[in-house]
């Protein structure tokens, strides 16, 4: 999956059955109009096609990588291995042990191998992310995540108002 123009932001996962929890991310991208692409790229079912993803990223252009799995969630962290851009590491939660297996594959990597992650199930949260690191380098785009946030406070204040009164 894509949209027109080259994508910024590479989202991956080790299946299609983490789509459901991973298009949260597509979304927040889509508000930003941040261009992007999906994949299905498994570390263990299809290793070299994953290696290569992740070697080949940067040079096709792409800023960031988001990556989400499930289980023993290798993905994230082999994607880093292998690219200088920043890898978004989100735990996709499975049936059992609700995703804590997921969140510790991904957070607890080696020194010097970072992969920045957000919390389980929180893909949104990773394209959110994203925004901010290609905002770093586009100011048009860092206003917009400044509105966003200003809705955000809004949104919270006015939560706030309806209990105060
Ligand atoms: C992981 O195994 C995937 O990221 C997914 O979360 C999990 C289960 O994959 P399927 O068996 O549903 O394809 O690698």
């Amino acid at each position: 999956m894509s949209n027109s123009q080259a994508p910024a932001v590479g989202i991956v996962m080790g299946s299609d059955s983490d789509w459901p929890v991973m298009r949260e991310a597509a979304e927040a991208l889509r508000e930003f109009d941040v261009p992007f692409e999906a994949d299905v790229v498994s570390a263990h079912r299809m290793p070299h096609e994953m290696i290569s993803y992740g070697a080949e990223a940067a040079g096709r252009g792409l800023k960031a990588v988001i990556a989400g799995a499930g289980g023993a969630a290798h993905l994230p962290g082999m994607l880093a291995s292998v690219t200088t851009l920043p890898v978004i590491g989100v735990p996709v939660p499975l049936k059992y042990l609700d995703g804590m297996d997921s969140l510790l594959s991904i957070v607890q990597m080696p020194a010097g191998v970072p992969v920045a992650t957000v919390a389980v199930g929180a893909a949104r949260n990773a394209g959110l992310l994203a925004v901010r690191m290609l905002a770093a380098h586009d100011p048009e785009l860092a206003d917009r995540m400044a509105a966003f946030q200003e809705d955000l406070r809004k949104q919270a204040h006015a939560k706030g108002e309806r209990l105060r009164r």
